[in-house]
């Protein structure tokens, strides 16, 4: 079982951090990112993962859009969880200075890749999590856009780990119905 305590400052830090922030549906953003600690534990408990790494995950998983969406910095989370989790979540986070969205993603999974298993996986917890109906607002493209990314990020993460590269997939394959 992993450590609540480790848990739970995690938790904090992202919940002060994400403020008043929403989900795309209107929910406080808090509950996107306890939606991917949540898988990430399932797929912890499920791989038998070790203590340490699975706290690694799990950290990293409630702060992984820290750096991306809020105004705390790499340095802000290397001084409350340390060089590994700073890393972690510094590879989870789109460099918004590249100009595609693509180039994003591209830049986003070579740093992954560098990362060890327990860090890559939060990637793919991350785009099960989001991999629901799409918004009335996204048109075909932007659809047809957001599976293809999906496969890109399974084929290039899949080792990660089984259970969550499983679950990923058949969430991709269910996405295929709002594809026009
Ligand atoms: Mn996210």
């Amino acid at each position: 079982m992993f450590s609540q305590d480790k848990y739970l400052k995690a938790l904090n830090f992202a919940a002060v951090a994400h403020k008043e922030q929403k989900t795309p549906k209107g929910l406080p953003y808090i509950t996107h990112i306890t939606c991917v600690a949540m898988e990430v534990i399932h797929a912890c408990e499920e791989s038998k993962m070790e203590l340490e790494l699975a706290d690694k995950a799990i950290s990293c998983a409630l702060l992984h859009d820290v750096i991306e969406d809020t105004e705390f910095t790499y340095d802000d989370i290397f001084n409350e969880f340390g060089l590994e989790v700073a890393e972690g979540v510094d590879a989870l986070t789109k460099d918004k200075n590249l100009e595609t969205k693509q180039l994003q993603m591209q830049d986003s999974i070579e740093k992954l890749l560098g990362q060890p298993y327990e860090v890559q996986m939060v990637k793919l917890a991350d785009r099960i999590t989001n991999l629901t109906p799409p918004p009335e607002s996204w048109d075909a493209q932007k659809i047809f856009n957001y599976h293809k990314e999906a496969k890109f990020i399974m084929s290039c993460l899949k080792n990660s780990n089984a259970y969550l590269s499983k679950r990923l997939e058949s969430k991709i394959n269910e996405y295929r119905v709002y594809i026009k």
